[in-house]
């Protein structure tokens, strides 16, 4: 501190400047970023910090050796993110938008849909969905189970990722997108069509580790052009919501919100109390069965949740 009426001693910085860079790459506490200048550099956080996601704009440090440490976060636009009892399972930083991609095969489960919807709509990030492998058979069976989505308003693009992106390609203009979604659905596909570098990339990691599978085990982010970028992410299991308050998660399913705050209850879950009016709006077919019943699920884990904290 400077002391009162006399001069400021100049201070001497001995740590090394901070360069701005975006997070190319999070492999669990590893990160690639990509500097201004263009160059991409290994990093490391400090201690035990693990909050850094793809997609993050961060500020480094270089340490010698070519590698460098995120010394902090700037502000984001948006989180993606699931959570389960003990911790949150970062996704993607910076987001625009969500894209959920399900395929023709393997089965996809309508239940991890609703979850990635509810985790978008939280996070106010917009969702698209992408039924990929159209050119399998039972396409159009697969295709009549998300009539759903579309009558709630969410695009859903029939795509066949093998044969022809355009489809998708200019939902993704000028966006930051994450695909999110089960193992197998063809986020990576995607992804290869999309950037010609990556295919290279995917298939020497593959190519090294000797497995016939080519699974994704990390978040990575792309350009596609100077205003769009994709990432691409592992694929999901599940995805836990332990973030949400049971009130949340209500207005997550958007077609929910007209009856919220029209049941008797001013506190109602909307699991069988009486006079609820999300029960009265499923009765009519305003609400279909299966986001009920989705949202019911979700709402009894995070009620166990609660008692298992009380
Ligand atoms: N028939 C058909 N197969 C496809 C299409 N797109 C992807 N596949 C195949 O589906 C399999 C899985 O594709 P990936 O792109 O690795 O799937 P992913 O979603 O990235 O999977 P994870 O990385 O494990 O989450 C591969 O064998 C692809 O060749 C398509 O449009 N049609
Ligand atoms: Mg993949
Ligand atoms: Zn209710």
């Amino acid at each position: 501190m400077a002391r009162k009426g006399g001069k400021k001693a100049p201070r001497e910085d001995t740590s090394p400047p901070r360069e701005a860079g975006l997070v190319t790459a999070a492999y669990g506490r590893r990160y690639r970023v990509k500097l201004e200048a263009g160059d991409e550099i290994d990093c490391m956080t400090r201690g035990k910090r693990s909050d850094v996601a793809c997609g993050d704009r961060v500020r480094i440090a270089k340490s010698g050796g070519g590698v460098g440490v995120i010394e902090a976060i700037d502000p984001r636009r948006t989180l993606f993110y699931r959570s389960d009892a003990n911790r949150q399972k970062l996704i993607a930083a910076n987001v625009s938008q969500i894209v959920i991609v399900v395929a023709v095969q393997p089965r996809f489960s309508e239940d991890l849909v609703n979850r990635c919807l509810v985790g978008a709509e939280h996070a106010e990030i917009g969702a698209v969905i992408a039924l990929n492998k159209m050119d399998l058979p039972n396409a159009e069976a697969a295709s009549d189970a998300l009539e759903l989505y579309r009558r709630l308003g969410y695009s859903v693009v029939p795509l066949a990722a093998k044969l022809d992106l355009s489809p998708l390609r200019s939902l993704l203009a000028n966006h930051v997108s994450v695909l999110v979604g089960q193992s197998g659905m063809g986020k990576s596909t995607i992804i290869n069509r999309l950037v010609p570098d990556a295919a290279a990339r995917v298939a020497e990691i593959s190519t090294a580790l000797g497995t016939g599978r080519h699974t994704t085990t990390h978040a990575e982010l792309y350009g596609l052009d100077a205003t769009s970028h994709i990432i691409d992410s592992p694929g999901l299991q599940e995805f836990g919501l332990h973030h949400l308050e049971p009130a949340d998660a209500a207005q997550a399913f958007r077609e929910f919100r007209p009856a919220l705050g029209h049941c008797r209850f001013r506190d109602c879950r909307h699991t069988g109390e009486p006079d609820c009016a999300v029960q009265a709006a499923a009765s009519r077919g305003e609400i279909a069965e299966q986001r009920l019943a989705s949202y019911r699920r979700l709402a009894g884990e995070l009620a166990r949740k609660r008692a298992a904290w009380a």
